[in-house]
Order: C-alpha cells, then sequence, then structure tokens
C-alpha cells in the first residue's frame, strides 16, 4: 500500500517522538520502559492507520486494555482529533504532547475534540495503568 512507503521513513522519527512524549508524561518520568515497547510494535501496522479526520474513532477499553490494541490516528495538523474512550475500568485518559486529561469512570464514556497543532506522534494512555491506547500520528 502507498501507505506503508510513507510511513517508512517516518519510523525512526517516530521512535524519538514517543521517547520526548513518554518523558513528557507529568507523574513518574523513571517509568518509560513501557513506553518502549509500544514504540517498536507500533512499526509494522501502518495499514490500519485512517486518514479520515471526519469521523470520530472509538477505543473500547477491557479489562483495562485497547480492544483491537493501540489506535491510531492519523491526521494532517489543523485537522481535528476526534475520538471517544469507553471504558470498563476507572482511569485517566492522558494524551501526550498536547497534555489533555479527562477522568474516565468505570463504564463510562469520554470524548477527545481538539485541533492537531501540534506536528509528530504522541501517545494517549490510560495514566495509571501507563497503557497506551493511541498513537496520534499529526503531519505538517
Ligand atoms: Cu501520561
Amino acid at each position: 500500500m502507498a501507505v506503508n512507503t510513507i510511513l517508512k521513513p517516518l519510523a525512526a522519527t517516530s521512535l524519538v517522538a514517543l521517547a520526548l512524549a513518554a518523558a513528557a508524561c507529568g507523574s513518574s518520568g523513571a517509568q518509560s520502559n513501557g513506553s518502549g515497547g509500544a514504540a517498536s510494535s507500533s512499526q509494522g501496522s501502518g495499514a490500519s492507520s485512517t486518514k479520515a479526520a471526519a469521523k470520530p474513532v472509538k477505543i473500547e477499553i477491557k479489562s483495562g486494555k485497547p480492544v483491537g490494541g493501540i489506535a491510531k490516528i492519523t491526521v494532517n495538523k489543523g485537522q481535528p482529533v476526534r475520538f471517544s474512550v469507553t471504558s470498563d475500568v476507572a482511569d485517566e485518559v492522558h494524551v501526550h504532547g498536547y497534555n489533555l486529561m479527562k477522568d474516565i469512570p468505570k463504564g463510562g464514556t469520554v470524548r477527545f475534540d481538539f485541533p492537531a497543532k501540534l506536528e509528530g506522534v504522541y501517545e494517549a494512555e490510560l495514566e495509571n495503568r501507563k497503557e497506551q491506547i493511541v498513537s496520534l500520528r499529526v503531519y505538517p
């Protein structure tokens, strides 16, 4: 697919960006090893990227993990980033880089809708579990 040829040269960049995003996490900077694993697993799955910014991505959390794996959201700079998270565990959703946080109650849904002002690759995670649920890529 054409998407793969675009993503390959960016893989190295995304590792750096993910490392930076992990370091930016406010609570405990020491626990960055979990994000390293997520970075390597995100390289091979470019085919599942969604370029349709218009429809919100629905993410379902079961037993504290994203169903179907980490959701890929790809937009161009300036486009809206829209996704919802429904979770069967209480936690807090943290979008790194943009530093947006929303508490999510057990069985609840939170929605994010914000303009992609920052280029790069950012992760969103369940903050208390350190579980990555979204890989957000913003093209220039
Ligand atoms: Cu975080």
